[in-house]
């Protein structure tokens, strides 16, 4: 039965896949988003259901902090590019905090969690690392980049996976095939023979995977003459970028790969959703070697796994949230680790109320912020927001978020003692307050309707008719312009504009819907 790409939509990428028996596990990179490491799993390789996060505790994952030096984007610095691995009745992730630039490893025996406290790799520098179970029953980790690094490639030692520490010398094992940025390396050994996997190209358009293989864990390593497996540089196809793969052999004995993969819009190419997660089969050559996709490229649809039979309907990412649990669901985030007694779902029954730290939308710190992946091109979002702001600049409301330099916010604010509705934009060093009117009302809703070109904004009064306030490109929103690794966020925020906030704002539900193509 066919499938549809991506498996995981929105801001999913690095994926990294693990096989207990008949049941998957997927982790992804979270970056400055809390919990970190969304955890997800899966009977059938298409049907991914989300158990839970790797990181859910400050203690694991302090992700706030002076930005330091010239860094002119803050807020893709956090969680990059994990690894899981299941061994011997025990689950292990291992990635970065680029926020201290240190790697750790977290192990649980569930993989919802809880996971353990951190263990740094305190002799472990650069991104990606991997861990690799030899059947001899050592066990490796493989990693890349990071300013030790001399040469740029694939890096291995052994390592102690109880203390973290590095047993053997940092080797320099691959180089790749002479593509920028040769990362997110894995280590398999299939039939006897030992298979590195990595990507090239850097995540961007010419984002690539090439394989080696060898006798031995530390090479010398052959490059597959069928090089790159996978790759759509320079090709036409909706699905650009595809690279960072993780391998996996299915219960029934077929492979089968995670990549990530981008889906560009316009001339030039851009993209707002952020790398998303795709699954493709792998095929072996008679000589031995990976072939990924078909020819090395994968589309959109595909033939499933002969054990894909439907996609489970209660699996839906559409519905409202009406905030009656004590607890968010796991589609919602925060930005960074949130900040005591910032947001609470028990403080006022059945609504989410934020309380505005000091920090803005323009700061990469932990301002009061609950928000969830855009997942969908065409797709409205509306929130009701009772909201009652008493000191002039606290101001809260809806954010169509990338990064702390390009968003687009429909909120309510104290302005000079007038509460107002408004529409501001900031893309870069431009900023600008849109639409501002004055609101006479306690309770609004909020509405963004999005489709693959811009989010229309709207609002409306309980029981009243929309009233359309204007509209932001969500070009200016894409990678491409906005820069870092993420993908566009729908916020509810808070924010005292450089002071805490004394007014509480109360979001008594949100929705989130994906609309057909033609009706936008
Ligand atoms: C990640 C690197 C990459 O560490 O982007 O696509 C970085 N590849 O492997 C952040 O996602």
């Amino acid at each position: 039965m066919k499938f549809s790409n991506p498996i995981v939509s929105g801001a999913y990428p690095d994926p990294s896949i693990c096989r207990v028996d008949e049941d998957y596990y997927l982790v992804n990179s979270s970056f400055g988003y809390f919990p970190g490491l969304p955890i997800f799993h899966s009977k059938d390789l298409v049907n991914w259901k989300q158990i839970g996060y790797g990181l859910t505790r400050e203690s694991q994952v302090p992700l706030f902090g002076s930005q330091g030096g010239s860094e002119p984007l803050f807020s893709f610095m956090g969680i990059y590019a994990p690894t899981i691995r299941f061994n011997n009745g025990h689950f292990y992730i291992v990635t970065t905090n680029t926020v201290g630039g240190r790697n750790f490893m977290i192990h649980s025996d569930k993989p919802e969690g809880p996971w353990s406290e951190p263990i740094y790799l305190e002799d472990w520098g650069g991104i990606d690392p991997s861990l690799f179970f030899d059947p001899d029953g050592k066990v490796f980790i493989t990693g890349t980049g990071g300013h030790l690094d001399v040469v740029p490639g694939v890096y291995q030692a052994e390592i102690d996976l109880s203390t973290g520490k590095i047993l053997t010398e940092r080797k320099l094992i691959w180089e790749g095939t002479g593509g920028s940025f040769p990362e997110g390396p894995h280590l398999y050994n299939i039939d006897n023979r030992y298979y590195l996997v990595i990507a090239e190209g850097g995540t961007e358009y010419g984002h690539m995977v090439t394989v080696a293989r060898s006798d031995q864990p530390y090479g010398p390593f052959e490059a597959c003459p069928y090089n790159p497996v996978l790759s759509h540089r320079s090709i036409s196809h909706p699905v650009q970028a595809t690279g960072h793969v993780d391998f996996v052999q299915a219960h029934d004995g077929t492979w089968w790969t995670v990549l990530l993969g981008i889906r560009p819009i316009g001339y030039p190419f851009h993209h707002h959703l952020g790398r998303e997660t795709y699954l493709a089969p792998v095929t072996w050559t008679e000589d031995g070697w990976p072939l990924i996709g078909e020819n090395g490229r994968v589309d959109i649809e595909m033939e499933g796994p002969a054990f894909f039979k439907e996609y489970n309907p209660a699996l839906s990412r559409f519905g409202r949230d009406d905030f009656d649990s004590n607890e968010l669901g796991f589609q919602w985030n925060f930005y960074k680790n949130p900040r005591e007694h910032s947001s609470s779902l028990t403080e006022r029954k059945g609504c989410l109320t934020l309380h505005g730290t000091e920090y803005t939308l323009d700061d990469s710190q932990q301002l009061a912020f609950v928000g969830r992946r855009q997942q969908d091109f065409d797709c409205s979002v509306s929130a009701l927001m009772a909201f009652e702001p008493e000191l002039d600049g606290e101001e809260a409301g809806l954010t169509v978020y990338m990064n702390e330099k390009a968003h687009y916010e429909i909120g309510v604010r104290n302005n000079n003692g007038l509460k107002a509705l408004f529409l501001r934009r900031r893309i870069g060093s431009l900023w600008r307050v849109e639409w501002e009117n004055e609101l006479d009302a306690s309770e609004v809703i909020l509405n963004i309707r999005a489709d693959s070109l811009c989010y229309n904004f709207s609002y409306s009064l309980p029981g009243q008719e929309q009233i359309s306030i204007g509209r932001g490109e969500c070009s200016y929103l894409a990678t491409e312009v906005a820069g870092g690794f993420t993908g566009v966020y729908f916020g509810m925020y808070a924010t005292g504009n450089g002071k805490p906030s004394q007014s509480a704002a109360y979001f008594k539900y949100f929705d989130y819907w994906a609309l057909p193509k033609e009706s936008t």
